[in-house]
Formats: C-alpha cells, structure tokens, sequence
C-alpha cells in the first residue's frame, strides 16, 4: 500500500508508474551505479541521521547504542529512489490496459485457491467487519498476487533510503517526512514485537506482508486473527485476512452498501466546467443522483437515490472514458491507495475470482 500525499489531480499517477520505472531499473548500468552508489552512503554519518537517533532516544527511549548499530547497517537502495520518481509525463492513462494487469488468469487462479484455503477466515471477517470476502481477497490478490509479491528489500533500507536519500520532487519535503514517520513506525514495531528489524522484509517502499501494510498501518490497524497471539502479516494469511478487513471498517467502510454503478455521459461538452467541478471533489461522495441529473445517467435501477455518490472517470487512451457513480465503499477502498484504477481494479479481481469459483 502506498499511501500518497499528492493532490487528488494527479490520482491514478503512483499505482500507473511502476510498470514504467521498473524497466528503468533493471537495466544493467543502473545496476552497476546502485552498487557503487550503495557502498558510498553510511547513514549513521549524516546529520539528518544523527536528528533523527536523538528524536527516537528522547521520544521513544531507544537506547544509543540499538540506534547506532541499526544505522551503521542501513543501506542505501537506489531501486526504491528510482521507483518512487513521477512516471515520464505524456503517457495517456489507460484503465483497460492497468486493469489487464491485475484482473488476469494466473492471478485469478491463485485467488480461487486462496478464497478455498481460508474460506471460513473470510467468512468470519465478513461477519466481524462487514467487509465481503471478495474486497479482501482482490486487495490482497492486486498487492501481492496472494503472498507471491511480497517485496525482498529489507524494511529497514527501503525507508531510511527514502527517508533521507528522497529523489529531488517538488513534493520531496513532505515525502521525506512520511518515510522519516514510517521508519520510525518500523522501529517502534520491530522492537515491539521483539524481532530483529533487519529480518523485516517490504516493497521497495517499506510495505510489508500479503496486504502491504505501512509500518504506521501495521501498528494502527494489523490484527491477530488467527488468536495465535502475535500479529504476522508475512505468514498468516489470517492475519493478512482480518487485517484488511479492519482497514477498510476503520476508513469509512460501510456494510451492505454497494461500491459504484455504470453511468452514462449525458450530451455535453466532456471539457465542460460543470463536469469537471463535478469530477474533482476528491476521494468522497458528494451528491445525490438527482443533484447529478443533468451530467450523467445511471440505467442501473438499482442505483438507489438516497445514497451519495461520487463521480470517478476512468480514461482509457484514445477509447472512449468510462463514467462511474461511486460509493462511499469504492473510497474506502481508495484510502488504501489512492488510485480509482486500484480501487476498481479491487473490486473487478474480487468479482471475476468469485466467478470463477463458481464454475469450479
Ligand atoms: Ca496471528
């Protein structure tokens, strides 16, 4: 999960970019750079560095010698510099084409053998936190294709490389800080639990486990679902399970209400002011379906006119745009990561997997 900070008009960007960049960096120049790179940086020597060990000592009672020790072995990870860049601009966004991606048959099938293994786990956070064993089994089917995904950086290097070494954005300022608070986070989790925090292995940006979880989310919303007196998002799927479960409840996920209905464009100029005020009131639901009559048409029926909605729009290159009125559900899902193309994706995976249990 990578929790962006950016505004609402670049959505869509971060989940979009990894594709691109990680070409970027596998090349093999790239890889020589890393490594000569990697041995130049000793972060225990930066000042920044040495802040952030006193700000831990006095606000946390780490002891001086733990911090030291830990950022003398910290290493620097250019691969996760890299990643977290913009992608190039230019490229029209595409949902077909990122939802192709996610929604196809080996992650499909890895999902049908998931949902069979923890059939009862899901069952018991559906009924716990009202979340559908589908939304839980896409999100962790779009993170980690079910645990297959999980990340092979050490937690540890990935985000105190992007807590110090962020690349030169215009949002750097407050990207570093993130990172400085989920590093933070880490440690604290780590000591916690007593492990050892060079074991903890992420994403290139510090997500850990089946769901991806920040450190800070790991130590807010994990739960121990499978009563085995610890929390492990690396190897209890139940764990993982309950966890996204309680994620979503916590961010405005509601039971029973449905995610988003299909709408149609009514004549107007796409460009037009009112569409687009009506588009860009962020990651919540805002009107009545009669508030948006005059924009857009639902033929859905069962789109019930006392729910609020928002209106998404998903692009698709030269294809035409597809319009959705979405719930408060499909935003919870957005809270995650903060991408419409996630979000539906999420929801698309969980559907065609439910599917194609069915036809077992
Ligand atoms: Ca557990």
């Amino acid at each position: 999960m990578i929790l962006c900070t950016s505004a609402v008009g670049n959505l869509l960007l971060s989940h979009d970019a990894f594709a691109v960049n990680t070409k970027k960096v596998a090349s093999k120049s790239s890889q020589k750079n890393t490594q000569s790179k990697a041995a130049d940086v000793h972060y225990l020597e930066w000042q920044e560095v040495q802040s952030f060990i006193a700000e831990m000592q006095a606000q946390h009672q780490f002891p001086l010698d733990q911090l030291q020790h830990i950022f003398d072995n910290a290493r620097y990870v250019e691969s996760a510099v890299q990643l977290v860049k913009p992608a190039p601009p230019g490229k029209p966004k595409n949902w077909k084409a990122y939802r192709a991606r996610f929604v196809e048959n080996g992650r499909i099938a890895a999902g049908v053998t998931f949902w069979e293994r923890n059939q009862e786990t899901l069952q018991r956070a559906e009924r716990q936190f009202g979340v559908p064993a589908g939304i839980i089994v896409g999100l962790i089917g779009v993170e980690t294709i079910f645990g297959k995904n999980t990340g092979s950086f050490r937690a540890l290097d990935a985000l105190t490389t992007l807590a110090f070494s962020y690349p030169e954005t215009p949002n750097r300022e407050a990207r570093s800080q993130f990172f400085k608070n989920e590093l933070s986070q880490l440690l604290l989790f780590a000591r916690d639990n007593k492990l050892d925090v060079f074991s903890i292995k992420s994403s290139y940006a510090g997500a850990i486990g089946l769901a991806q979880f920040m450190p800070s989310s790991l130590r807010q919303h994990a739960v121990d679902f499978d009563s085995d007196g610890k929390i492990d998002l690396r190897e209890s799927e139940a764990d993982a399970i309950g966890s996204v479960a309680n994620y979503l409840a916590k961010h405005g996920w509601q039971k029973d209400l449905p995610f988003a209905f299909p709408a149609t464009l009514l004549d107007q100029d796409p460009a037009s002011l009112s569409l687009k005020d009506a588009l860009n009131r962020g990651l919540k639901s805002s009107f009545y379906i009669d508030d948006l009559k005059l924009l857009v048409s639902t033929a859905d029926d069962k789109a019930p006119r006392n729910l609020k909605y928002g209106l998404i729009d998903l692009q698709n290159g030269d294809d035409p745009t597809e319009y959705w009125l979405a719930t408060e559900n499909f935003f919870a899902i957005t809270k995650y990561n903060r991408s419409y193309f996630y979000a539906m994706s999420v929801i698309d995976l969980g559907n065609v997997i439910a599917l194609a249990r069915t036809k077992e």
